[in-house]
């Protein structure tokens, strides 16, 4: 029986996958990114009614001082659009818009405002202050850390032993001043009950989340140092923790992955040798593995068509005739899916694809091409939540694993 006539069509496994997930996202034929998240609060609006705020942000969804005001816009269930700016060629019309022509921006009920902080600031004004203490003194404190987190050297600290170079002789100075910083942090956590910065979670929370949560991913694999399990910072991590509770954090952040991946790419720091770690989020839990099967089958034409363009795989065409290839990428995206779906995390036999049963080593060739290349072109949140693309991650490396 031929592999093709085992695995579920697309339509089925299109279906089944929505069944089991509540994640949607639109499709943006033609654009970057080529879907977008529907946030979580749109459904309150009337029909044909424009979002109160309008976010700018940018088209890859890396953008730290982005994710902020993402955040607070998921915590306080505001309905919001959202407008990409690709920041390698950014339009004229933002950079006349915008003063400092940086995402974030955002227009709240008409009225422009920039600069991640006072668009936080803002959002509390119009909205009500739901993410900063209703104690008036809590409120002062709570309000000073929001500044703080801007100006007091933290991020300066952290991306300057981020991006030292091992043969720095800089580099035991570097690690000494950020881990005073993570000290003075762990000091600023201990001053109320409970894990966050003020009594309730807060805009200081998610002043810090967004970066916090780029160095525990990247300072194991590019400088061998940890925070997460680090006994000096309990607090820190109880933080983590709590975080971790939070829906609207598991909407917006990245997962480990991709921000190892654009470390590298686009900042050129070289790892030292670790290897990157999938996050130790649930990647077999149904509603992941869903969410993931849902995107590759909804977005499986600009997939295959980034796959032939970018991966290399066109050099496997015989005689420039590419719908051999390409019916080989088609038939391993959907093993992928149907994996996700039907195959529970169970390793897959050996030599589905290619390999011995399957004797065609160009099919098995295309097949290693595109699972490499997809494991490692998912992007999260742009393409999919953290926890969906963790999930894609992991079984892209198992059905990799069971071709040859
Ligand atoms: N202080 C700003 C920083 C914003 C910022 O640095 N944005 C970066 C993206 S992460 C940007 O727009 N870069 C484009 C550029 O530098 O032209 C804020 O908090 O909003």
């Amino acid at each position: 029986m031929s592999i093709q006539s085992t695995v579920s069509s697309w339509e089925q496994l299109f279906e089944t996958a929505q069944k089991n997930t509540s994640a949607r996202r639109v499709r943006r034929p033609g654009q970057t990114p080529s879907t977008a998240p529907i946030p979580s609060s749109l459904h309150k609006l009337p029909p044909d009614t424009a979002p109160p705020v309008l976010l700018y942000r940018d088209t890859n969804s890396w953008c730290p001082f982005c994710e902020r005001v993402w955040f607070a816009l998921e915590e306080k269930e505001i309905p919001f659009a959202t407008e990409f700016i690709d920041l390698n060629n950014k339009p004229e019309w933002y950079t006349a818009l915008v003063p400092t022509t940086l995402v974030p921006a955002a227009k709240i009920e008409g009225e422009l405002v920039y600069e991640s902080k006072d668009i936080l600031l803002a959002l509390e004004e119009k909205f009500g202050t739901t993410l900063l203490p209703n104690d008036l003194e809590e409120n002062a404190v709570a309000r000073q850390l929001v500044e703080d987190a801007e100006n007091n050297g933290f991020k300066e600290a952290s991306y300057k032993f981020l991006r030292v170079t091992p043969a720095d002789s800089d580099q035991l100075a570097l690690q000494a001043t950020f881990e005073t910083k993570l000290d003075e942090l762990e000091q600023a956590l201990a001053k109320y009950p409970g894990p966050y910065f003020v009594s309730s979670f807060s805009l200081v929370d998610i002043m810090y989340s967004p970066h916090l949560d780029r160095l525990a991913a990247n300072l194991p694999v590019y400088r061998g140092y940890h925070i997460k399990g680090n006994e000096r910072f309990p607090r820190i991590n109880a933080w983590f923790e709590a975080l971790n509770q939070r829906p609207a954090y598991h909407r917006v952040k990245s997962d480990n992955i991709t921000n190892n991946l654009l470390l590298r790419r686009r900042w050129g720091v070289e790892p030292i040798g670790n290897p990157l770690p999938l996050d130790p989020v649930d990647s077999e839990s149904l509603e992941y593995r869903a969410e993931a099967a849902e995107r590759l089958s909804d977005n499986r034409e600009a997939a295959i068509g980034d796959i032939l363009k970018n991966s290399g795989v066109q050099a496997l065409a015989s005689y420039g005739d590419i719908s051999a290839v390409q019916e080989a990428v088609e038939l391993h995206l959907r093993l992928l899916a149907d994996y996700l779906i039907n195959g529970n995390g169970a390793p897959l036999p050996g030599g589905r694809t290619g390999g011995k049963d399957n004797a065609d080593p160009i099919v098995a060739a295309v097949g290693a091409i595109t699972l490499a290349y997809v494991r490692n072109r998912i992007c999260a949140p742009r393409d999919m939540s953290a926890g969906a693309a963790t999930a894609f991650r992991t079984a892209a490396d198992k059905v990799l694993a069971s071709i040859y």
